[in-house]
């Protein structure tokens, strides 16, 4: 079985955050249309894990871009920031070829799933890209089993990410700087599937290395499923604000039944290191619109940690207001916060 993925998109990295397919869907496993639901494998309440199994191979490029940045990107000349969403179900496997066309140290460190030290890309451990070298990483991944006392082992399903360990130092601090990072999904057979996927990483005072107004749009249509992956890196504290949608502070974002106790919320905490996602329907109960994301650290949004998801109308129209609301922005002057607030205002 050919399981080496095509990214057929040539666009420029922003549409191609927009547009990308999941790696799921381009490698067949299952199809990306409109609001499917990934139909389990399983029988007779019998554990998925009998389908699970499947190993992967994939090829990812790491490369130098413009600016000093550096990206991961599913072809050569493909890199992007942040790199490509990758994909996987419990119980599988990801055997990645990291290509390393720079002249730089790197390496790929996932969080969420399980690995050997020889492919957790940390140089303490030896694991990592020389300069033009290419290595071979390997991700497993499991489900959720049942122990002995009603204890129950986690399975591997997260919105997770992966990044550089290696560049400037031990830590892979020069490549995040850079933009070497980007989102892993392990899915729970199951699962339902999105329309679309964006990933929005907070790090330092950037969003996926851009500030307001050239942060990336999202859009989607009035309805359309839509799967945001949050990802924090960097050294400062952030939050997580999305207007006008909430989601169940849970593994999917969705509540999974009348009593599911999950908390609704609309802001979480973005930090270094951490990482969530969520579906929403776009525009559900509030309609289309130019909606904004942004940190909810004042000072952040404040200095260009904000940015725009565009729900168009649902044959993908623009909704009446919404292109001024865009102009709005995109000629906004951010400015060092609140320097018009006297102190001692009382205010
Ligand atoms: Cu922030």
């Amino acid at each position: 079985m050919d399981d080496n993925v095509v990214n057929a998109d040539d666009d420029k990295q922003e549409h191609q955050q927009l547009r990308r397919r999941s790696l799921l869907a381009a490698a067949g496993v299952l199809g990306l249309t409109g609001g499917a639901v990934a139909v389990a494998t399983t029988t007779r309440g019998e554990p998925a894990r009998a389908a699970a199994g499947v190993t992967r191979k994939i090829t990812i490029y790491a490369e130098a871009l413009p600016n000093n940045q550096f990206g991961y990107g599913l072809t050569p000349g493909g890199a992007t920031i942040p790199g490509p969403v990758l994909e996987m179900y419990e119980g599988d496997t990801l055997e990645i070829t990291l290509v390393n066309t720079t002249s730089q140290r790197l390496s790929i460190h996932p969080h969420g799933v399980d690995y050997s030290t020889d492919s957790d890309g940390a140089p303490f451990n030896g694991s990592f890209n020389a300069p033009g070298e290419t290595r071979t990483y390997v991700w497993r991944s499991h489900e959720m089993t049942a122990a002995a006392g009603r204890r129950f082992m986690p399975g591997s399903a997260g919105y997770w990410h992966y990044h550089d360990h290696a560049m400037g130092t031990d830590h892979g601090t020069a490549g995040l700087v850079r933009g070497l990072y980007g989102a892993l999904i392990v899915r729970r057979r199951g699962d339902i599937l999105p329309d679309k996927q964006f990933t929005v990483v907070f790090n330092d005072m950037l969003i996926n290395n851009k500030a307001a107004p050239d942060t990336p749009m999202f859009e989607a249509n009035l309805g359309q499923r839509v799967e945001w992956i949050a990802i924090g890196h960097g050294s400062l504290f952030h939050t997580f604000h999305l207007h006008a949608h909430r989601w169940a502070d849970n593994r999917t974002g969705m509540l999974e039944s009348l009593t599911d106790p999950s908390q609704v919320i609309d802001n979480k905490d973005l930090n270094p290191g951490s990482s969530f996602g969520f579906q929403v329907l776009a525009g559900e109960a509030v309609g289309p619109g130019a909606w904004m994301y942004h940190c909810h650290v004042q000072s952040h949004s404040d200095t260009g940690m904000a940015g725009i998801f565009l729900v168009r109308n649902a044959d993908g129209s623009m909704p009446p207001g919404a292109q001024e609301a865009i102009d709005r922005f995109k000629g906004h002057q951010h400015k060092a916060a609140a320097t018009h607030v006297h102190e001692g205002s009382g205010s």
